[in-house]
């Protein structure tokens, strides 16, 4: 298993590198492009973490190879996305919406997942993993809504968005999951599960600040809406990264 995911990794490796080229022609990056640099830092640290997380999989208990794996699999999917975002960025000064919310519907699905992983040992169903699924796909697919199909509409859809990330919020903090985690009996699962909590709430808030950056809402004119994508990766390294860590940390306290 372990040499499947190494070839993977090297696989995607050169895939990369070798369709660099593809993007280098046209565009460069400008020394006071921060947007540019965020993606570029974003891509990179991505991609070392999905190198990480795979590698590392192999020092953690064997119930928590999984959630290292789901780990590296979030950080890699963001990776490939920002190696194209990147690149569209240094051709176009732009980054569509579409492969941020391509990436988003995959990624923040699978955090969903990783937080059924941690209880499941402690008894978590794969309904709370279902409910948390589907206010999810709620939030993502309102966010797009409002984004990129019908933008004059923009406050309607963050709110209704915004319905979909409390559900998710309930679930952790008032629902099954906090549930499950109390009774665990298990410290280290209890304190990753706080943290992993904590970056649902207090993380991800970074991406309704940038969305209200839209043009008719709450933040409008307080910095130009191309500052989103700003906001956007910031929110992405913090969390991706993150989350993989936490999870990461457990595993490694609790197999010793
Ligand atoms: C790795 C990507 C992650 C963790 C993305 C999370 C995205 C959100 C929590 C987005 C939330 C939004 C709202 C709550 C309202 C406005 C629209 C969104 C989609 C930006």
């Amino acid at each position: 298993m372990t040499n499947v995911l190494r070839t993977a990794l090297w696989v995607l490796t050169v895939l990369c590198l070798g369709s660099t080229t593809a993007f280098a022609a046209g565009g460069n990056l400008a020394a006071g492009d921060y947007i540019g640099f965020t993606f570029f830092t974003g891509y990179m640290a991505m991609f070392a973490a999905s190198v990480f997380f795979f590698f590392e999989r192999g020092r953690v208990a064997d119930k928590w190879k999984t959630s290292l794996l789901i780990s590296g699999l979030i950080t890699m999917i963001a990776a490939v996305h920002y190696f194209y975002m990147r690149g569209v960025w240094l051709e176009t000064g732009t980054s569509p919406t579409q492969f941020r919310y391509i990436d988003w519907t995959l990624t923040v699905p699978l955090m969903c997942v990783e937080f059924y992983m941690l209880l499941r040992p402690a008894g978590a169903t794969t309904g709370m993993m279902w409910r948390l699924i589907a206010s999810s796909v709620l939030m993502l697919v309102a966010g797009y809504m409002g984004e990129a199909v019908q933008p004059q509409s923009n406050v309607m859809w963050g709110v209704i968005s915004t319905i979909g990330w409390a559900g998710i919020i309930y679930e952790i903090f008032m629902g099954e999951g906090k549930k499950v985690a109390a009774a665990s009996g298990n410290p280290v699962v209890q304190a990753a599960f706080k943290q992993l909590s904590m970056f649902a709430l207090i993380g991800w808030a970074i991406y309704p600040i940038g969305y209200m950056l839209l043009p008719g809402n709450l933040l409008a004119g307080i910095a130009p809406p191309s500052n989103m994508d700003l906001i956007y990766n910031i929110g992405d390294a913090v969390n991706k990264i993150g989350f993989g860590l936490v999870v990461y940390a457990m595993a490694i306290k609790d197999t010793k």
